[in-house]
């Protein structure tokens, strides 16, 4: 009986764990910023290990508001950044937030981003509930990971003007 009941804790305990790790988020960075700007690409991992979750908001002291981006290419193939309501996450599939595509904008930046200093993030999932990370900055042209140099030398350039015209009212 008592072998029975250790039992039920184990698997009750193990479950739990499983829960927690359905959404892993890593590799969170930014972009470093001059003084005078007021918003900031962030980028980051999403590896679901569940059957799927949604990423439905985002936030960060460091700016009054993080929005879910997307940048695309219009009909005439000019690249334009649009606001996501939500980022849906296929179950076991990893989702890439990076330049040129997916990206957290941070709208209304109260501090400038320099090298090396770190930031939270905290992403809220419909499944799995607010996650906590810590964004790196760059460099201001960085893109992140070394892996990812290629989509920086296609996309930077017309990044950074999309950011500039969406946000300037
Ligand atoms: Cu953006």
């Amino acid at each position: 009986m008592r072998n029975l009941l250790l039992a039920s804790v184990l698997v009750f305990a193990f479950s739990t764990a499983a829960m927690a790790q359905m959404v892993m988020v890593g590799d969170a960075w930014a972009r470093a910023t001059s003084p005078s700007q007021s918003v900031g690409g962030i980028f980051l991992s999403i590896h679901d290990h569940g059957p799927g979750d949604t990423l439905i908001s985002a936030s960060s002291p460091i700016a009054a508001n993080l929005e879910l981006h997307q940048t695309v290419a219009d009909a005439s193939g000019v690249m334009k950044m649009l606001p996501v309501a939500a980022l849906p996450v296929a179950a076991g599939a990893v989702l890439d937030l990076k330049p040129g595509s997916y990206h957290l904008m941070a709208i209304g930046l109260k501090q400038q981003l320099k090298p090396g200093e770190t930031f939270p993030v905290t992403l809220v999932f419909a499944k799995a509930g607010a996650i906590t990370v810590t964004a790196t900055v760059g460099t201001a042209g960085s893109a992140g990971p070394a892996e990812r140099v290629m989509d920086h030398m296609h996309m930077d350039g017309m990044e950074g003007m999309d950011h500039g015209a969406m946000h300037q009212h």
